[in-house]
């Protein structure tokens, strides 16, 4: 018999297991502790958090608002938690289970806030209108490469457009295209505008992330022909009115994968990396990066710069080079 190597994957996941059982072991330390003796512990997904509360999901789909302890930290949409029955119906969260990803971003005093937890899949959706700010999708898309999770970009609204219009559009994506990042062109308000996205969605989780009124609240309705049952479900069960879109909500979608609906955002300030970090968001640089005369260059002025020669080869496209230098700046939008 051959002896396999473990791949990093593997070990990744094996760790995880182990950090569960610990997980799960500390949780029941904790009953011990409040007298929570003998209740059984459910595993669950956490579909809306609202202030205190969490909708947490069974996997028989069943919703239970739960509370949780101050000392988990701050658990968010998509996490994986352990939880008992408390007074009513309702739960107590006794644990957070390691997490696959995270997509977070710094708050004001500069620590990580996560906003989603466990996805691997980002989809950036731009519209014709608001007009698409490159600059976000870039920072999406750096995003993305650090926490190694997939990336989509979706044009929505392509109804709205005639062919001049969405030839000039997708024109001035073409680039993404040639770096690997599929560019779909979807519609939410005529048939078949979901087509090109549903295959990308499939068995995936996925979080949408865009501007304000890109199209990602109603991208979801589109696709989910339960989405009302699902809301009416967490409403339900929150007690808190029918309009998620104020937080983070995941919904499953019928034939298998989930998507995360978030708030619209103006701009998404990344977390602080360092130049080496932030080169590994430009998958494109790769090729390149370690051809530069200085091991330290900063793509900015220095000679022999292999990235900028390969911007003046349209190799890589100027812009990406410029939101690069940006954002080695610091800027934020
Ligand atoms: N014509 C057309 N309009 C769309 C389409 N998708 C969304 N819209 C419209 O765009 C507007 C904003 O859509 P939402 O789905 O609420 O946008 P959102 O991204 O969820 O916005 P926030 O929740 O604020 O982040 C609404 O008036 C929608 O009807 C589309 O495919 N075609
Ligand atoms: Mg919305
Ligand atoms: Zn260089």
């Amino acid at each position: 018999m051959t002896r396999r190597r473990l791949s990093d994957r593997q070990r990744v996941r094996i760790s995880a297991i182990q950090d569960k059982r610990k997980a799960r072991f500390e949780a029941q330390a904790a009953d011990t502790a409040t007298g929570a003796i003998g209740k059984p512990l459910h595993e669950g997904t956490v579909i809306t958090r609202h202030g205190r509360n969490l909708a947490v999901e069974d996997g028989d789909g069943r919703l239970t608002i739960c509370q949780f302890r101050q000392n988990l930290g701050h658990i968010v949409c998509g996490d994986q938690v352990l939880w008992q029955p408390a007074q009513g119906a309702t739960g107590i969260v006794t644990a957070l289970l390691p997490r696959d990803s995270q997509l977070a971003r710094p708050d004001f005093s500069g620590r990580e806030k996560p906003l989603a937890a466990n996805i691997d899949q980002l989809a950036v959706l731009m519209a014709p209108r608001p007009t698409p700010v490159r600059y976000l999708l870039d920072q999406y898309l750096v995003t993305a490469e650090i926490i190694g999770v997939r990336a989509v970009i979706a044009m929505t609204k392509s109804d709205t457009l005639n062919a001049a219009e969405r030839a000039e559009l997708r024109q001035r994506f073409a680039d993404y295209e040639r770096i690997g990042y599929p560019v779909l062109e979807i519609s939410a308000h005529n048939a078949g505008g979901l087509e090109p996205i549903r295959a990308a969605l499939h068995d995936r989780s996925s979080i949408l992330v865009g501007q304000s009124g890109v199209g990602k609240s109603s991208l979801v309705k589109a696709l989910l022909p339960d989405r009302e049952v699902q809301v009416g479900r967490i409403s339900e069960a929150t007690g808190l009115g029918r309009h998620t879109t104020s937080s983070a909500t995941l919904y499953r979608l019928p034939g298998g994968g989930s998507l995360i609906d978030s708030p619209g955002v103006r701009s998404f300030r990344l977390s602080k990396l360092d130049r080496s970090g932030l080169e590994q968001g430009f998958r494109e640089f790769a090729p390149f990066l370690s051809q530069c005369r200085f091991h330290n260059c900063t793509h900015d002025h220095e000679p022999g710069c292999a990235i900028r020669a390969a911007v003046a080869a349209r190799h890589i496209e100027p812009q990406r080079l410029e939101n690069f230098l940006h954002m080695l700046r610091g800027g934020t939008a």
